[in-house]
């Protein structure tokens, strides 16, 4: 019987992706060069690339990357940047103490590398108890902060370590405030390590991969002032205390309607003049209902992304998916939310315009 390594399968399937990205392209360029056509025959991917920024396709799905050419093959296609899913999260890459898994993130990593995206590693701490089991169990039932400093230690060194060089921008920690925003979350972290426990894994981070750039990647700032306030004094107090931190990343479900343009810039500007990189990492806005719902989402993605790319350190825009075919709103929302630039069928919507339009207006087209 023939059989068959999963490296072997891993390039196959990273080969028809690239085939595929190069012969449905009737777009202006090659898939790494920048966009030399009119503006509207370019993808994202070739604006992004004339813009000097990264768009990213999130919630990227390994199982899908694998076993859906079409899935695969249209995520290289129209984006330079790719975020896992779940994959790289904590419970994926090790649910029970030195139970090590990682094939499922590898077939990501592989899969960027061979299209040439970047991987923002999505997430070393996520420490909420209550919404996802996101943390394992075996890291909940902690009760001494020398064991969990341990634990922790170990997993940022696993991870970081398997893929240096290869992802070079983690998110360090994930939402660390509550959902309101007014304080840091209630979690097994601040109840051991107290409030400083966000600095204490940065720390760690930067002693696992001195060379990576490290994020932290927080919800709703966007739409919230009072949250926005809340995560900008966190973070001053992080520079001012020479915590390593390189980036900012705001999520961006935006489930009532685009945020205020003009409070998404200032917060953007706000945090950059911390020095910061910034980006919007998880964004998706439900479309609304009605004859002129595609419009009108397509004006809120312009309007929103066109905010953050004004602001120079704004360098990357990734969604929460991007095809309406796959996005967790519709579960979350319990109906169809079609919330993304590309339709279920993977035809361009006005939001995809939009998107285009704040990418051609960065890069100066
Ligand atoms: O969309 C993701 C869902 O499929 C996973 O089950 C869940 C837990 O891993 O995470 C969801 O993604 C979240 C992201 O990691 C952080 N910000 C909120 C996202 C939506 O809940």
């Amino acid at each position: 019987m023939t059989t068959i390594s999963l490296r072997g399968i891993r390039s196959i399937v990273g080969g028809l992706a690239a085939l595929l990205a190069l012969s449905c392209g009737d777009s202006a360029s090659g898939p790494d060069g920048g966009c030399t056509g009119p503006v509207e025959s370019c993808t994202l991917r070739e604006l992004a690339t004339s813009a000097g920024v990264r768009i990213g396709a999130g919630a990227a799905v390994s199982r899908l990357v694998r076993d859906d050419p079409e899935y695969a093959g249209q995520m290289a296609r129209h984006f330079n940047a790719l975020t896992p899913n779940a994959e790289l999260k904590w419970q994926a890459t090790q649910p029970e103490r030195h139970l090590r898994r990682f094939e499922s993130a590898d077939l990501l990593v592989d899969f960027a590398a061979q299209n040439r995206m970047e991987i923002r590693g999505h997430t070393l701490v996520w420490a909420h108890e209550d919404v996802y089991d996101v943390l394992p169990q075996y890291v909940n039932d902690v009760t001494d902060a020398g064991r969990l400093r341990e634990v922790t230690r170990e997993h940022v060194n696993a991870v970081m370590e398997r893929y240096r060089g290869r992802i070079r921008r983690w998110d360090v920690v994930n939402e660390p405030l509550t959902i309101a925003g007014e304080a840091l979350h209630d979690n097994v972290y601040r109840r051991l390590l107290g409030d400083r426990w966000v600095s204490e894994v940065f720390r760690m981070a930067a002693a696992a991969d001195p060379d990576a750039e490290l994020w932290l990647n927080e919800n709703l700032a966007l739409s919230n002032a009072a949250k926005a306030d809340t995560l900008y004094e966190l973070v001053a107090e992080m520079v001012a205390d020479g915590v390593p931190i390189d980036g900012i990343g705001f999520q961006g479900h935006f489930l009532g309607g685009a945020p205020d343009a003009g409070h998404v810039e200032t917060t953007v500007r706000r945090f950059a003049d911390l020095g910061l990189r910034v980006a919007i990492t998880e964004m998706d806005i439900p479309m609304p209902d009605g004859a002129e719902g595609a419009e009108r989402q397509g004006t809120d993605f312009y309007e929103t992304i066109a905010a953050c790319l004004r602001v120079s350190a704004c360098e990357e825009v990734t969604f929460w998916g991007f095809t309406d075919a796959h996005t967790w709103l519709d579960g979350f929302l319990g109906r169809p939310a079609r919330p993304l630039p590309l339709d279920g069928e993977y035809r361009e919507k006005p939001a995809y315009d939009g998107v285009r339009q704040a990418l051609a207006e960065r890069a100066g087209l």
